[in-house]
This record gives C-alpha cells, sequence and structure tokens, in this order.
C-alpha cells in the first residue's frame, strides 16, 4: 500500500513519459514476421495486430494527448520491416514518415527514446533463417547504417534491443513466439548474435551520430531489460533452501547473464563459456529497465517453463494484475540496487505498469511503484527518467486486444479509434506537474485506492 503523506520530488531534469512500440500501435506492419505469424490465428484472442492503434496516421492527435498529459519524453520503436520490406529495398517514404513523427515530438519538446528492434522482424530475415542465418548480423548492419544517420538529430536515448531475452526465451527456448522453437542449442546462439546485434548498434550509434539531440556531448545508448524481483515461493519450510537455488538460476538465466555478458564482454553462463565478443564489453551508456513483477519459484517441474510462459505461481493473498503478475512494488527498488551494482550507468525506466482494464489497481500501483523508485532515488541510485508501460491500449503480443495496459483506453473496434484517457492518465499527469508525490497528490487518490483495492484481484 502507498505511503500516505511523505512528499516525494524527483530531481529537477528528470523525464515523465510514456512507452510504446512500433508493431503493438502503428498498425499495418504487413511486412514483419509478426504479422505473418499472427494470420495463423495463433494470437490467445484470435485477433490480429491490423490497423492497431493507428498510430502511423494518428500520431499528431497521440502528440497532442502526451502534451496533455504532460510527458516530456517519449518511448517509441521503427519497424525494420516497414523500412526495409524486402531484402535491400528501403522505402524512403517510410524513413520519411519517421522523421516526420519524431520532428512533429522534437517541436513540441517531448525528448525521444527510440527502440531500433522491439523482437519483430522483417519477414524476408525470418525466412531467411532470422537471427540464426549467417548472415544476420551482416543484414541488421545494412539496415542499421540506413537508418541511423536518417534519425540521429532526432534522438535523445536510444534502446538499441527491446527485452532481447524474450525473443531468446519465448522465441527459441519455450516457443510460444515465433518462430516457435524448443531448441535450448539455438537459444543460446540467438542470445550470442543478439550480444553481437547490440554491440554493433552500440558502436554504428556512436560512430554516425555526430549531432545528436540531446546536444551536449556523445549519443546516449542502452538497452531495455526484463527484470523481475526473483524470490523463493516459500519464506519458510524445507523447501526454501531449494527454492532458493531455484530463484538464483532464474535470474541467472533471464537477465542477470545478459548483463553480466555486457559488462564483461564474454557470454556468460548458462547461455555460453565466456566466449569474447569484440566491442561488447561495456557497450551501454544508460540501462533501461523494464520492471512489472515479482517472480515466486516453486519447486515443481513447472517453474522454469513458466517463467516466460505467463503461468506464474503466486503465494496466497498476493494481489496480481489481469495478466496474473503478481504486483510487488519493492521488488522495483531492489531490481534497481542490483542493476546499479552490476552497471554503476545511470538508469531510465522504460517500462512499469499494470494491465488492468477497469483502471482499478493502476493507480495504486503506480503510486507505490514511483515510492520506491524515489527510494531507491534516495538511496544512491542514478535514476533520470520513468516511462510508463503504456500509453494506449495497444496489441499485446500473444494476448492480442484483450490485455490492456493504457493509461489511455481504447476499443480497437471502434471505427474511430476514439482515445479515452482513463483517472490514471490524470494522475500522472499530476505528478509530472509537481514533479514528485505530493502530499496532496496521495491523500486525493487514496479513496480511489483503497476503492480500487475491493475490486482488485486476489490470489487464493
Ligand atoms: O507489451 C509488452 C512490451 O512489448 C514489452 N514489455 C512487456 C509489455 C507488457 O507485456
Amino acid at each position: 500500500m502507498p505511503e500516505r503523506s511523505a512528499r516525494r520530488v524527483f530531481p529537477a531534469g528528470f523525464l515523465w513519459g510514456v512507452a510504446t512500440a512500433g508493431h503493438q500501435v502503428e498498425g499495418n506492419n504487413t511486412h514483419s514476421n509478426w504479422w505473418a505469424w499472427e494470420q495463423q490465428g495463433l494470437v490467445k484472442d484470435a485477433t490480429r495486430s491490423g490497423r492497431a492503434c493507428d498510430y502511423w496516421n494518428r500520431f499528431r492527435t497521440d502528440h497532442d494527448l502526451l502534451q496533455k498529459i504532460g510527458c516530456n519524453v517519449f518511448r517509441l520503436g521503427i519497424e525494420w520491416a516497414r523500412i526495409e520490406p524486402e531484402r535491400d529495398r528501403f522505402d524512403p517514404e517510410a524513413i520519411a514518415h519517421y522523421r516526420r513523427i519524431l520532428e512533429d515530438l522534437q517541436r513540441r519538446g517531448i525528448r525521444v527514446c527510440l527502440t531500433l528492434n522491439h523482437w519483430v522482424v522483417p519477414q524476408w530475415f525470418a525466412a531467411a533463417g532470422s537471427w540464426l542465418a549467417p548472415d544476420a548480423l551482416a543484414r541488421w548492419e545494412h539496415f542499421l547504417l540506413r537508418v541511423i544517420p536518417e534519425f540521429g538529430d532526432l534522438v535523445d536515448l536510444w534502446i538499441t534491443l527491446n527485452e532481447p531475452m524474450v525473443p531468446v526465451l519465448a522465441g527459441y527456448l519455450a516457443g510460444y513466439h515465433p518462430p516457435c522453437r524448443r531448441r535450448p542449442l539455438e537459444a543460446a546462439r540467438v542470445f550470442r548474435v543478439l550480444l553481437e546485434a547490440h554491440a554493433l548498434a552500440y558502436t554504428c550509434i556512436h560512430n554516425l551520430v555526430a549531432h545528436p539531440a540531446n546536444g551536449d556531448g556523445p549519443p546516449r545508448v542502452g538497452f531495455a531489460g526484463a527484470y523481475q524481483w526473483v524470490e523463493p515461493y516459500h519464506d519458510k519450510g524445507p523447501l526454501l533452501p531449494l527454492e532458493r537455488v531455484l530463484s538464483r538460476l532464474v535470474a541467472r538465466v533471464s537477465f542477470e547473464a545478459w548483463d553480466e555478458s555486457v559488462v564483461s564482454g564474454r557470454v556468460q553462463w548458462p547461455w555460453g563459456m565466456g566466449r569474447e565478443i569484440p566491442g561488447l564489453a561495456g557497450s551501454v551508456d544508460f540501462i533501461g529497465v523494464n520492471y512489472y513483477m515479482r517472480i515466486s519459484t516453486r519447486l515443481d517441474a513447472g517453474t522454469l517453463s513458466n517463467v516466460k510462459s505467463g503461468g506464474y505461481h503466486v503465494p496466497p493473498g498476493v494481489e496480481t494484475s489481469e495478466m496474473g503478475w503478481q504486483i510487488y512494488p519493492p521488488g522495483f527498488r531492489l531490481v534497481l540496487h542490483a542493476v546499479r551494482r552490476r552497471f554503476g550507468r545511470p538508469i531510465y525506466i522504460t517500462e512499469n505498469g499494470c494491465c488492468d482494464s477497469g483502471d482499478r489497481q493502476r493507480r495504486r500501483y503506480i503510486l507505490s511503484h514511483l515510492q520506491q523508485l524515489h527510494q531507491a532515488l534516495i538511496e544512491g541510485c542514478d535514476i533520470r527518467g520513468y516511462m510508463h508501460w503504456s500509453f494506449t491500449d495497444n496489441f499485446e503480443w500473444r494476448e492480442g486486444f484483450a490485455k490492456r495496459f493504457g493509461l489511455v483506453a481504447m476499443d480497437h473496434d471502434d471505427p474511430e479509434l476514439r482515445r479515452r484517457p482513463r483517472p490514471s492518465a490524470a494522475m500522472l499527469s499530476e505528478i509530472i506537474a509537481a514533479n514528485g508525490l505530493t502530499p496532496e497528490i496521495l491523500e486525493r487518490y487514496s479513496a480511489d485506492i483503497e476503492a480500487g483495492c475491493i475490486a482488485a484481484r486476489f490470489a487464493d
């Protein structure tokens, strides 16, 4: 439960905003592997991304809303499949359109956090073997060399890859994201190739961007990692020691090995045996932290396969979101400290949010997570910004449109795709205006918060 009274002011210049991803909002990303996969009816609610939020055409309306909320940063992505719909054929109109979008943000004084790859790849790239193709990195570099100079002057923060462990685990190990493989050795190869892809993007951006939008020095480049707080399911009893070991293993497999590979420049256990990757060591100017939940490890065969499949163990009495994810704000602070210790670099929160169609839990979620974030700041974590996931309801991958993370609600069957800000958007707007949590804000929302508890779902 958020505390009711303490004032929590954030540093001057702290960035406040929201986050999206190209495929989830733009619509009609027809040349992509995800588009092809959706046509097979594999999305849980049998929807397809289709026109999604039509951000591609309605970006000005959305940017008006960003301004109303008071955002001074916006995280968005570009889609490789749109820019290079066929191998070696770049679409100049798509590039020009992305420039229009970024320029519109710049004109409004909204800083740009741009993701170069958020899991989705062109269908031609997927058909040739995706990240496992012998020339995958050459194709990726070809793309980077074309796009980075186009957008370099408009971007403040570059995200090379979003949650690279998701394609590794969901695409190649658990097999429920395209290309739906269950091959540990392939997963390990993809892990290595994505490290190389990240390092390549880091180097290209630093080599190619002479005048970054941030203006005051070299470009700022990082990746966005999916972090969870992983703990044993039981807090006492004979299973606890083994569950502790399991929780270490899950954290290691899911994000620590990636982080330590980036720090050391060598592919770390269990995904590799220390092979060096040129250009990788220390290839981050900041870390993007995506944090949603706690994972509880329990001693049964399901735990490891559940890690990325959504079927998590939830201890009795722990509140969950509509994704079935444990809402656990203290884990946020703990994750931030762990990331600080590992990298010693500035941190931006590139995603944090709650799947909540009725907007009953979201305000409490935001307040309690911001309190933890602020606590981490006071304790020495260099956190520079917070981007809430997500701006509008959007295409939630294999969950389709059924799962709703938006501060702004959208009915995807509405021909007008009207944007309807939820009450939590108004609350975030007040927080941004105050640059933090004031006792007045906490007091004003305490009734909502408590009313929300009644409707919140509790496990067991
Ligand atoms: O929607 C996703 C996003 O694309 C990546 N991070 C988690 C979000 C919620 O599942």
